[in-house]
């Protein structure tokens, strides 16, 4: 099988290519990372890749299939490759199979844009401490990390797990559910700077979940392949912020949340 490509902006801090990179890398799949400066992905030939013009876009050499929307390639590689449901439900666990989508849109439509508009007026809006949408979006964030902590309890409760045991979103195992929700948490720092989100003590269902996601070896060995691109690699992500008339900059990166053990 040749590698499927994902293509990524240097230096890596941008989470949204990281969740199908995840998928590949829990099914076993192999990849490629494509790094693509973020000054390129406005213009050809990278927008006939996606024509929204951000990252991720996926290219499967070995079916001819070229995706953009990371959701939209998660669901591909888990259609097309998990055979083994080894991180989804088949048929015959039809409402946990549908109850995963429930929770991946919610991902791609709650989680990814409110956490992400809270880094931009936090951290980039031109105007600072616009406090109306700093609170705005600063409440969306904990409440969406109430639903989550709250559902996971619910889960813990329905399964009769005890404390020590892991609890996942649907059903008795970890999914791609779950994991598309791992490289916005590494954010939760830069999200919520000097102290205004302890994570463990509001929210500790979310903390172990995502612990216990990120310390799984395949998610592991993304996230420290993220770290390093952090570390090493030029952040590009000026380039966007430089065609944003009301930015002003990019937040300094914070540690990632949760990979360390
Ligand atoms: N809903 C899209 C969001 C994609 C997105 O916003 N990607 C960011 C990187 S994490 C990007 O390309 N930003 C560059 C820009 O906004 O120009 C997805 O999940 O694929």
């Amino acid at each position: 099988m040749q590698p499927i490509k994902i293509y990524n902006g240097p230096h890596g801090q941008g989470p949204n290519p990281w969740k199908p990179i995840i998928m590949a890398a829990e099914l076993g799949l192999p990849y490629e990372i494509v790094w693509i400066p973020y000054s390129e992905i406005k213009s050809e030939p990278y927008t006939s890749l996606n024509p929204n013009g951000r990252l991720p876009a996926m290219v499967d050499p070995n079916k001819n299939v070229t995706l953009w929307e990371s959701g939209a390639i998660i669901n591909y590689l888990i259609a097309t490759y998990d055979k083994d449901l080894k991180l989804t439900y088949g048929d015959d666990r039809l409402e946990e199979k549908w109850l995963l989508q429930s929770w991946l849109m919610f991902q791609m439509s709650g989680q990814g844009p409110m956490f992400g508009q809270k880094i931009w007026f936090t951290h980039v809006h031109i105007e600072q401490n616009l406090q109306t949408a700093i609170d705005r979006y600063g409440t969306e964030c904990k409440r969406i990390l109430g639903v989550i902590n709250d559902s996971l309890h619910k889960q813990r409760q329905k399964l009769r797990l005890t404390a020590d045991e892991p609890v996942w979103l649907v059903g008795d195992k970890c999914t791609y559910a779950d994991l598309s929700f791992v490289p916005w948490n590494t954010l939760l720092g830069t999200i919520f700077p000097s102290g205004a989100l302890d994570l463990e003590k509001e929210f500790p269902e979310y903390f172990r979940w995502h612990a216990d996601m990120a310390r799984r070896p395949a998610t592991k060995k993304v996230l420290e392949l993220r770290e390093e691109g952090i570390r090493t690699m030029k952040d590009t992500g000026d380039q966007v912020v430089e065609r944003q008339k009301d930015a002003r900059k990019l937040p300094a990166y914070e540690k990632s949340l949760g990979v360390k053990d």
